[in-house]
């Protein structure tokens, strides 16, 4: 599979994922939809708790031949093995990250501006997310909206893939894709989804 088509859908995780179900139980029917990628997202987690998730979603993930990432902590993707870590701008540069990783873990770094992005870049990232595309209600400091003319904007200046997240439904995927973008990322879209499985697919479909 080209490497782009393994970031078209990067499934982001949270507890909050509905009454009766739990996050490894939409991550499932998130992979039999068809998501090349998941990314374990646990803000209020300890890095033991984390590492204990990342453990049972890697069987998972290895399983259906798809891609998991750690979102923000590096050292547990590394000591899980995961295929790679999602840092933002707090967390460990990509530059120092790439020290520690082993050839061929990736990394993606959140960058709103095409300057970051080209930062990212340089530092050794293998794509960068940008967003919020759209109003969100999953990340309290998302800041505002950035639209898919930001997705134009820093797709213009890259050579790494550039994924979208933020607000991003089977309804409005279309533009981001069509700004440039090699992916979208979505917590509610999936994880919240009645049905996750079919959500998984419809946005794989784009
Ligand atoms: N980073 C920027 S927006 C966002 C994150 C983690 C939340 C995305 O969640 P949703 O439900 O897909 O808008
Ligand atoms: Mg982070």
């Amino acid at each position: 599979m080209d490497p782009r088509d393994r970031l078209r859908l990067i499934v982001v995780t949270d507890p909050d994922c509905g009454d009766g179900r739990t996050v490894a139980s939409v991550v499932r029917a998130a992979l039999r939809g068809g998501a090349p990628a998941i990314q374990l997202r646990m803000k209020d987690a300890t890095a033991r708790e984390m590492a204990e998730v990342a453990r049972a979603l890697l069987a998972e993930t290895r399983a259906a031949g798809a891609l998991l990432f750690i979102n923000d902590r590096v050292d547990v993707a590394l000591a899980v093995g995961a295929d790679g870590a999602h840092v933002g701008q707090d967390d460990l540069p990509v530059a120092a990250a790439r020290r520690i990783a082993p050839p061929g873990f990736l990394l993606g770094v959140s960058a709103e501006t095409p300057e970051l992005a080209r930062a990212a870049e340089a530092d050794g990232a293998d794509y960068v997310g940008v967003g919020p595309v759209y109003v969100t209600g999953s990340k309290a400091d998302a800041g505002d909206a950035v639209g898919a003319e930001r997705i134009a904007r820093v797709a213009a200046v890259m050579r790494i893939p550039v994924v979208g997240i933020g607000g991003i439904t089977i309804g409005n995927a279309p533009p981001v894709f069509h700004a440039g973008a090699a992916g979208v990322a979505v917590i509610s879209a999936v994880m919240r989804a009645a049905d996750p499985e079919t959500a998984a697919r419809a946005l794989m479909r784009g």
